[in-house]
């Protein structure tokens, strides 16, 4: 089972629950959509346009994934995932979600600095996605990037002490909560600028495909996965990128993490047409438009575009629906986003749905969850202690990567770093 490449695929479309939705064209005057795009209750003002190139276009976009329907279609016969692979997901899913949670502790405790973005609800698109992996792919993340980072294998003791902004952290404590970073890992960040890392994402698939076909490195058929919300994707750097990808046939992944929001700002208010998986067809990718609060879902469409990107077929589109838990970051109180449509997600927490499929298909028992659970809560625990006890970063440090040229600015002409001497934070040293 395959996605086929847009153009040339006619398959009907599978609408969204968009059905109930006027559209523009029926009736000229001005509506409020009650907004049942993507489960938001956010109400929205639409100008009436001439949508006919909008009928037009639609037809011609690929479908919501066939391949998760075929498997449910045999869910009774052939389950979407192993013993071992469910207690892997869950596992996965739940240390993002405890590592999150301790983090709000933490850093309303004053041990973190700058602000802090959590990823409680997102869970299913990270394990679902990153679990698939091999260590030499890559992933590129966002400020949102502690979970990216643990489901990619970076130790929960090194995401924590980076927070902690202490040496022993995955970047020796110099980036903090939205620049984790690890070679190893080939996590390659952490971007606080959105939209930042879709070119690094896309460089990184570049060079695969460099190596593979130019320098023939028979076995460098790594594949990149981007990670980025749904406000990004009003951002010039994302279309850049897929027109690139698609020309180039790239072996990424555009994973959108559509959580509706942008900060403050409603997805349905923010974008003309809100429909981002439709984006990829316009530019001869395909696009998926997943659950992105289930993980079986999200890793049968995700096999197929990490299998697809290997095979050296060219990029894939994924809008994953899913919603944040918390507010945009610690510092955000929340107030803005209706208590109905919070409630709504929260009733489909993505770590409970895997936990209720496991059980009643008899894949683990109760008790083995909570063993997987304690496991996590032990080591979540054992990651603040570490970090607690690891040391600060030398004052020497802290110019280091800062500068391209480290003696143009960073070292003095003993050979020493400028911010070692006293006189630099007094504002008075000679640089
Ligand atoms: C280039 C740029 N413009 C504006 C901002 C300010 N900003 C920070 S987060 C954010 C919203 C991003 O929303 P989305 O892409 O949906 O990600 P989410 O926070 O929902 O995960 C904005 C506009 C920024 N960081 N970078
Ligand atoms: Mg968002």
């Amino acid at each position: 089972m395959s996605f086929s490449a847009t153009t040339k695929f006619a398959q009907p479309v599978v609408p969204l629950n968009t059905s109930a939705t006027p559209r523009s064209n029926d009736n000229p005057s001005l509506f409020f959509k009650t907004s049942s795009f993507l489960g938001s209750t956010h109400k929205l003002r639409f100008n009436p346009l001439p949508s006919k190139a909008h009928h037009r276009r639609s037809a011609a976009v690929v479908a919501v994934s066939d391949v998760v329907k075929e498997k449910k279609r045999q869910a009774s016969t052939n389950l979407l995932i192993t013993k071992e692979e469910g207690l892997e997901v869950y596992e996965d899913m739940y240390l993002g979600r405890a590592f999150e949670d301790m983090c709000a502790q933490m850093y309303y405790r004053g041990k973190m600095f700058g602000f802090v973005h959590l990823y409680n609800g997102q869970e299913a698109v990270s394990t679902g996605f990153i679990k698939l992996l091999k260590q030499k792919d890559c992933v590129v993340s966002t400020y949102r990037d502690h979970v990216h980072a643990l489901s990619k294998g970076v130790p929960a003791r090194a995401v924590m002490s980076e927070l902690f902004g202490k040496s022993t952290g995955c970047c020796r404590g110099q980036g903090g909560s939205m620049h984790m970073f690890s070679k190893e890992h080939n996590l390659l960040g952490g971007f606080a600028f959105i939209g930042e890392g879709i070119p690094v994402a896309t460089g990184a698939a570049f060079s695969a495909k460099y190596r593979r076909e130019v320098l023939k490195e028979a076995n460098a058929d790594d594949v990149t996965l981007a990670f980025f919300g749904d406000g990004t994707c009003n951002n010039g750097q994302f279309f850049e990128c897929l027109n690139m990808a698609a020309l180039w046939k790239l072996p990424i992944v555009f994973v959108v993490e559509n959580n509706l929001w942008a900060i403050g700002m409603s997805h349905l208010r923010a974008t003309s047409d809100p429909e981002i998986w439709k984006k990829g067809p316009a530019f001869g990718m395909p696009g998926v438009h997943v659950d992105g609060m289930d993980v079986l879902k999200v890793r049968e469409v995700a096999k197929e575009a990490i299998a697809r990107a290997r095979r050296g077929e060219g990029p894939t589109l994924v809008e994953c629906e899913t919603y944040r838990f918390r507010g945009h970051s610690l510092a955000d109180p929340d107030e803005l986003r209706d208590p109905a449509e919070k409630a709504r997600y929260a009733a489909r927490d993505p770590i409970t749905a895997l936990k209720k499929y496991l059980v009643e298909n008899k894949l683990a028992n109760e008790q083995e969850l909570k063993a997987v659970e304690k496991k996590i809560d032990e080591l979540v625990e054992e990651a603040v202690e570490f970090a607690d006890a690891s040391p600060h970063p030398p004052r020497s440090q802290l110019l280091e990567n800062v500068f391209a040229d480290p003696k143009g600015f960073g070292i003095g002409p003993d050979g020493r770093y400028r911010c070692e001497d006293p006189k630099f934070t007094e504002g008075t040293a000679q640089v």
